[in-house]
């Protein structure tokens, strides 16, 4: 889809929502006359991104953040991650959205419209962490296709919806029950109506639990339409792959879904380690389900100076998956000796939490911070590079700024 078609086909409204403008007398617009705004349009315009974001691809979009953007405690949208298999949905009409509920194992086949969704089930609000498998793919070696994020295909922000549960049980779920499957609105890069970009889903024990949305609000917003307007699957914790944007429909399954991207190296790493570049068979892969611990320095930016004798207030976030982050520590000499400091507790299950720590260097030179968390399993993040896999997946080592005391 060429960005200038997206405009002219986007109902105004949907593209003053994404923009974050209102065009406040769009009413007597004359007809066929293009406002300025949506002239040339740029990307980061057009999704309301910030101008240090980086574009890693524009068909489809892939946008990332960098570590110092991502230092609100819940992210905004204008520093949020943007990762899409195929093209974002055009001409949304809420009025006429409906989500259905189908599969081998719902007792009764049923559809809703957003406002029955809204009206029939009770709202929950949660901070909920999601991270690309991919996150800090760039590393691998050998490399590993995709897009090459670096740190920042990771948010945290707070989604508003109903409980997946709720909605399933309305459906009704039979004892045969393995899986559910996303089914979307958006449209595979080839333009073949019957191929989908992506239709990942996970198992009946995540999509079951309190905090799994499908949310209609982000930010106590409407969500913007690149991160999946109107509707939105939310499972905090796990790829967020398994988050399908512009969900119409959702399958209950009596075998693991098998829908795209469910399979092969997809989303999937060795059951066992291997060597780097080693070949894997298809028996031997596995389905990434909750991601590892992880933090982020996301202040000062990496490169600050200081000078000798201030002491530097650092910060960030640490998450870790299904579980919680139990300690943080930091390290200013490459791992060789660990300093613990302080991490808060989530706002909720599946949110990230924030660290913060005082740093004093002992000497002028130039320094690099580190920090690793630890998990309420035991598990803390590696200093290199950990598990090689075929797509390059789940690289959760520590993250590390430079820092010069002059
Ligand atoms: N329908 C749909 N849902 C999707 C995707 C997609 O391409 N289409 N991408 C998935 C992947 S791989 C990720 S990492 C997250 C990204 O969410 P974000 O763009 O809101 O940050 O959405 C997931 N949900
Ligand atoms: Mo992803």
């Amino acid at each position: 889809m060429e960005r200038r078609d997206f405009v002219k086909k986007t109902a105004l409204g949907v593209t003053a929502a994404i923009t974050g403008f209102d065009i406040v007398f769009a009413d007597v617009l004359p007809d066929g006359y293009e406002p300025l705004l949506y002239q040339d349009p740029d990307p980061f315009k057009l999704f309301g991104k910030d101008k240090e974001m980086v574009i890693l691809n524009d068909k489809p979009w892939n946008i990332e953040a960098k570590a110092h953007l991502l230092d609100d405690r819940i992210t905004p949208n204008k520093y949020m991650f943007v990762r899409n298999n195929g093209l974002i949905p055009e001409n949304i009409d809420v009025n006429s959205w409906t989500l259905t509920i189908d599969g081998e194992s719902v007792k009764q086949k049923k559809t809703y419209t957003l406002s029955e969704l809204k009206s029939k089930f009770k709202q929950y609000t949660y901070q909920l962490t999601l991270e690309c498998g991919g996150n800090g793919r760039s590393e691998f070696d050998p490399p590993a296709k995709g897009n090459q994020w670096t740190v920042g295909a990771v948010s945290c922000a707070e989604w508003t919806g109903v409980r997946l549960r709720d909605v399933l049980e309305d459906a009704g779920i039979k004892d045969t029950a393995v899986y559910i499957g996303y089914h979307a609105a958006d449209k595979h890069l080839s333009g073949d109506p019957d191929k989908e970009p992506i239709s990942r889903g996970a198992p009946m024990r995540k999509a079951l639990q309190d905090e799994t949305l499908l949310a209609f609000k982000m930010n106590g917003e409407d969500i913007p339409l690149a991160h999946g307007y109107p509707l939105r699957l939310v499972a905090g914790g796990w790829p967020a792959s398994v988050s399908g944007k512009w969900v119409n429909s959702i399958s209950i399954r009596n075998k693991i879904h098998d829908g795209t991207k469910m399979t092969g190296t997809a989303y999937r790493v060795p059951c066992n380690p291997v060597a780097p570049g080693e070949k894997v068979k298809d028996e031997d892969m596995c389905i990434i389900e909750s991601m590892p611990v992880k933090s982020l320095i996301t202040y000062p930016k990496s490169g600050a100076m200081i000078k000798q004798g201030q002491e530097l207030k650092i910060r960030g976030h640490a998450w870790a998956g299904e579980l919680e982050v139990a300690k943080m520590e930091y390290s200013i000499d490459f791992g060789s000796t660990w300093i613990e400091c302080s991490v808060e507790k989530p706002a909720n299950r599946l949110a990230w939490q924030h660290f913060s720590a005082t740093v004093n260097f002992p000497k002028k030179g130039y320094y690099e911070v580190w920090a690793r968390a630890t998990d309420t399993g035991g598990a803390s993040q590696p200093m290199i590079l950990p598990g090689w896999n075929p797509k390059g997946y789940l690289n959760n080592a520590c993250h590390r700024i430079a820092v010069k005391v002059k």
